[in-house]
């Protein structure tokens, strides 16, 4: 294939309740897609990162000039373009894993296009529907955190993680517990919050039987999760640590973890995504797939992911409705806990004209430079 063009659409969707973690609150999803055009056939990409760089260090403005300056230049001196001969023509650029999965996904949406082939079948994946999990955000009461719990399970949400911080751990796990029993697939994300003094408090998350803890001490600290999971009997997850299938191997060696949450963004796309899985898979560490509040455009091809065989544990992929009152495509909805894997060919998804005409604040070409 060869690129002909490559532009960016600013999204900003308003979200249904605000979502707070231990780094701020988010009320809406401020992105970019990427809409590229090859020779061949046209591909489409979500920015999964947001404005400010405070779940991770890539943002939204930052990304624009790495995707625009020095990765598109790269996808576009190379011969023949596929997917396979972008990664290693972008690994000069050192780190910005979610910018390049950005363009990779876009390039990798247009190819399949172009074959007529799913992202599912590209990956490999087992199931038609995947079992969808809801990631609650830290709330001001307990009372609101069991009202919202109580809903989501309602809708059929199958598995409930919540977001900690210090002040806000064994109270609300305590709360959801005698609410809703021990049977309940529960588990909880610190994003970063805690150091390894706080091990001792930690270990009273031990009595609830959680599915896992995930990312509780700063981000890429393998040792110090090693430490702490010689602490704790609830397995550590780890999610802002994994930036490619190297970290995993690492991480996996020194069982700093033994779950891993994948997210394709954070870790430069879904070939990659895929060797973490494969990865984890041969160790027998389970896998799920992540969420970062994304757009139909960015749900879609996680559900993909979501749907291979080592991903044992129920993801972050929510339906639609969980975010947004409008989508940018056609909703994802839940239907017995469950949403389906996109059968059409590339991510399976397209823009809603009307929706994405509504929804964009701004658009640059980003390629050819005009
Ligand atoms: O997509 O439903 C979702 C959000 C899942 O909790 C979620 N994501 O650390 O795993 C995580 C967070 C990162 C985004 S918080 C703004
Ligand atoms: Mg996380």
């Amino acid at each position: 294939m060869r690129l002909e063009r490559a532009e960016l659409l600013h999204v900003a969707l308003p979200l249904i309740t605000p979502f707070r973690t231990s780094f701020g609150t988010m009320t809406s999803k401020d992105t970019f897609l990427l809409h590229i055009v090859t020779d061949r056939a046209e591909g489409w990409s979500e920015f999964a990162a947001d404005p400010e760089p405070l779940y991770c260090s890539e943002f939204l403005a930052g990304a624009e000039i790495v995707i625009r300056d020095f990765l598109l230049p790269r996808a576009a001196a190379l011969r023949t373009l596929t997917t396979a001969a972008l990664a290693p023509a972008l690994a000069a650029v050192k780190g910005h894993e979610l910018a390049k999965a950005a363009l990779e996904t876009a390039l990798l949406d247009a190819e399949l296009r172009a074959h007529g082939m799913p992202l599912a079948t590209f990956l490999g994946s087992v199931h038609e529907r995947v079992p969808a999990g809801v990631s609650v955000g830290i709330k001001d009461s307990l009372p609101e955190l069991l009202d919202d719990v109580e809903r989501y399970l309602a809708e059929g949400y199958v598995r409930i993680k919540l977001k900690i911080e210090p002040g806000w751990d064994v109270a609300p796990v305590r709360a959801v517990r005698e609410r809703f029993g021990e049977a309940l697939p529960l588990q909880v994300d610190a994003n970063t919050a805690y150091t390894l003094a706080d091990a001792e408090h930690l270990r009273k998350l031990d009595e609830f039987g959680l599915l896992l803890i995930e990312e509780p001490l700063e981000e890429n600290n393998l040792h110090a999760h090693a430490r702490l999971q010689r602490r704790l009997a609830t397995p550590v997850c780890l999610d802002e640590s994994i930036h490619n299938a190297r970290d995993a191997a690492s991480a996996i060696a020194m069982d700093a973890c033994r779950v891993i949450n994948i997210k394709p963004a954070r870790v430069g796309g879904y070939p990659e995504a895929r060797r973490i899985h494969d990865l984890a898979a041969a160790h027998g560490v389970p896998v799920w797939c992540g969420g970062m509040l994304e757009t139909g455009i960015g749900r879609a091809p996680n559900l993909a992911l979501a749907a291979l065989p080592g991903c044992t544990l129920p993801g972050d992929t929510s339906a639609s409705g969980r975010y947004f009152a409008e989508d940018i495509t056609e909703p994802f909805v839940l239907r017995d806990g469950h949403l389906p894997v996109p059968t059409a060919p590339g991510i399976g998804i397209d823009p809603l004209p009307d929706a994405l005409a509504r929804f964009t604040t701004a658009r640059r070409q980003l390629y050819p430079r005009t």
